[in-house]
């Protein structure tokens, strides 16, 4: 069965565009609820271990960099089948290929600086979660 959680980072660009009121707003508007939300700087080994499954691909430096590169904002999302449903909110990861609409779409700048992350699995969005939030830190 579909789980109802999902975990987001609005990226370093959509902070530095100003664009977190905008693009929060798409995620309420698309039907979902905000149960855990920080503000932060990732560090480069935190940046690293996030992103482990992507060691072996040819961009993993190129991501590392960029993500703690400046401020991001995380959270903990939710919905009936959230982490689908996300995944059809913010479009594909090349935002030139997005639908019309998506969030990528609309805020994306490039592959690299998409906007926003979106778990792929409920089995990750569980440990992304985690990887950010306490029990103590989730309504
Ligand atoms: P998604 O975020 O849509 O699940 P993944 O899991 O394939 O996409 O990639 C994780 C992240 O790595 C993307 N959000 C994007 O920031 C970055 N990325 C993916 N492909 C590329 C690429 N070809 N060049 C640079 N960065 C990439």
């Amino acid at each position: 069965m579909a789980g109802n959680i999902t975990f987001t980072m609005l990226k370093p660009d959509a902070v530095e565009a100003n664009n977190i009121g905008p693009i929060l707003a798409k995620m309420n508007e698309g039907g979902f609820r905000i149960l855990a939300m920080k503000y932060l700087r990732l560090s480069k080994e935190q940046a690293g271990q996030f992103y482990a499954v992507h060691k072996e691909r040819p961009f993993y430096g190129e991501l590392v960099n960029y993500m703690s590169g400046g401020p991001i904002v995380a959270a903990v999302l939710t919905k009936d089948n959230a982490v689908a449903d996300f995944r059809k909110l913010i479009g594909a990861t090349d935002p030139s290929k997005a639908e019309e609409g998506t969030i990528r779409k609309l805020f994306a700048k490039s592959i690299a600086a998409n906007a926003v992350h979106g778990s792929d699995s409920d089995e990750n969005a569980g440990i992304e979660a985690n990887f950010f939030f306490s029990q103590l830190e989730r309504f």
